[in-house]
């Protein structure tokens, strides 16, 4: 089948992840194969689709102990930071649109400091067809929409556990620190 015609909408998505048991959530392959079985409808996702020109959007869909499920809309030509995901599991699919992870070795990392050696180890792009599993032992990376693919993109990521807080990396200056990580809406509800 194609994956316009295995399509399934958002609500009928999260009712199938609050089935997985925990452990599910402590490994990376069978929610991997979870989200490349069942790619999303993209018009199932317009409740959580906000933009900005400055930064990406973080849309909080589902939240439960063991997880959060959030959309995220990348303008064309945004970028996240270099970051990791304090040691959570992540899986990322990209329903609208395609996006590139590039993924890097820390080399050595001083947080007292705020010191790091970082290097760029790939670039993997992310679509419909291919959602990814952010590898458990090398899992800092950044997300971003080139601005020659001249379009939108939304990813769906799951986080297990929730987090709100990470560690940005600056490649260049070798400079890191923990920042806040916020929504821009809540359950398709915007936040003051
Ligand atoms: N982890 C970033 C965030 O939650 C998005 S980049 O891809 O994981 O803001
Ligand atoms: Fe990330």
């Amino acid at each position: 089948m194609t994956t316009t015609t295995r399509q399934i909408p958002i609500d009928q998505f999260v009712s199938a992840l609050r089935k997985f048991p925990e452990p599910a959530f402590d490994q990376t392959e069978q929610l991997r194969e979870f989200l490349e079985d069942h790619p999303l409808s993209p018009d199932s996702l317009a409740p959580y689709l906000t933009w900005d020109r400055q930064h990406y959007t973080r849309n909080l869909i589902d939240k439960t102990s063991l997880y959060e499920l959030l959309a995220i809309c990348w303008e064309a030509g945004q970028s996240s930071s270099v970051h990791n995901h304090r040691d959570q599991n992540c899986w990322m699919a990209v329903p609208i649109g395609r996006l590139l992870v590039e993924n890097f070795r820390v080399v050595e990392q001083d947080m007292t400091a705020g010191k790091c050696n970082i290097q760029s180890t790939e670039t993997v792009e992310m679509n419909a067809e291919h959602p990814c599993a952010v590898n458990p032992h090398e899992p800092v990376h950044r997300v971003f929409n080139p601005r020659e693919f001249n379009q939108r993109a939304v990813s769906l990521h799951v986080y297990s556990r929730p987090f709100d807080t990470c560690v940005v990396y600056s490649a260049e200056q070798g400079t890191c620190g923990e920042i806040q990580l916020h929504y821009t809406t809540e359950y398709g509800n915007p936040l003051k």
